[in-house]
């Protein structure tokens, strides 16, 4: 299955691929200041390509529960120079993490190719900027918002709820003119979920298959790991591999994740026990 990008480019997932997250807030990559350091994100980006990620997350704005949202020009004042530094170091695929519609625009002026949108493109005028730009669109579930989404998160049937939701984004998106060869759909794991809702929608996986476009999970260091293993967020690679096979197992084709050669390796393994079990001829 391929992914329409602008210019003409396509992203084959026929075999799952990494997307690599690059956060850049001053929290990540400060130069004492208030800065972000440029040239500290594109080193922290070309080793993840370096390991094998196929695309680089860029994010400025933290989706963390609880923190401060920041403006569409501080976003920018953090995204729009590693974009530009990144577009001429390397031809790796730049998606764009944010909600806002101004951010899109630029980063997409900027050299991004996918728009990752926690928000689905539900802001105002986020549809029409998405469309302009030419970008594929990854579209996420939530519950709730960023500040208060793990709050008391509730569903009567999870796995139902998110495939209404995906689906009704998804005409959203043709009818506002963004081909549904530019989509993307990502059950949202950790936004607005329990742990048994993370559970069953890694379960279900597949049933998010039937919408007929490209799953992209990110569990990477997320509170579910901590529940399942009482681990600290720095000592969850181990849960995180594990859960990145499953859900390739699963049909997801995009693994958003901080440990890009850790979780390529885990995919590996997994994909090769299952084309061996495959080719294992049973009796009738
Ligand atoms: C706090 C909470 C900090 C959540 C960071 C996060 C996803 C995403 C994020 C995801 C897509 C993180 C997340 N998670 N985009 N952006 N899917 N498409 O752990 O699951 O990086 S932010």
């Amino acid at each position: 299955m391929n992914i329409d990008l602008p210019g003409g480019r396509q992203l084959d997932v026929s075999e799952p691929v990494v997307m690599g997250v690059l956060n850049v807030t001053p929290d990540s990559f400060s130069d004492g200041g208030r800065h972000v350091d440029v040239s500290r994100a594109i080193d922290v980006a070309l080793r993840m390509i370096d390991e094998g990620a196929t695309i680089i997350d860029v994010g400025g704005e933290s989706t963390r529960p609880g923190a401060t949202p920041v403006s569409a020009e501080e976003e920018c004042r953090r995204v729009l120079p590693v974009i530009e530094a990144l577009r001429l170091r390397s031809n790796c695929i730049i998606s764009i993490d944010t909600m806002k519609p101004d951010v899109m625009r630029e980063a997409c002026r900027a050299g991004a190719s996918i728009i990752n949108d926690v928000n689905a493109l539900r802001s105002d005028q986020a549809l029409t900027a998405a469309m302009e730009s030419g970008a594929a669109v990854c579209l996420m579930h939530m519950q709730g918002e960023p500040q208060t989404m793990q709050h008391s998160p509730s569903y009567s049937a999870v796995v139902d709820e998110v495939i209404g939701f995906l689906r009704e984004r998804i005409a959203a998106c043709v009818t506002c003119g963004i081909p549904e060869s530019r989509l993307l759909i990502d059950p949202g794991f950790g936004f607005g979920k329990r742990l048994v809702d993370n559970l069953d929608l890694l379960a279900c996986l597949p049933a998010l298959a039937t919408l007929g476009r490209p799953i992209l999970v990110g569990m990477s260091r997320k509170g579910m790991l901590g529940q399942l293993t009482g681990r600290a967020v720095d000592d969850r690679l181990a849960a995180g591999t594990a859960v990145a096979a499953i859900a390739a197992l699963h049909g997801a084709k995009i693994v958003r994740t901080h440990d890009v050669a850790a979780t390529l390796d885990a995919i590996k393994v997994g994909y090769a026990i299952r084309a061996a079990s495959q080719a294992i001829v049973r009796p009738a």
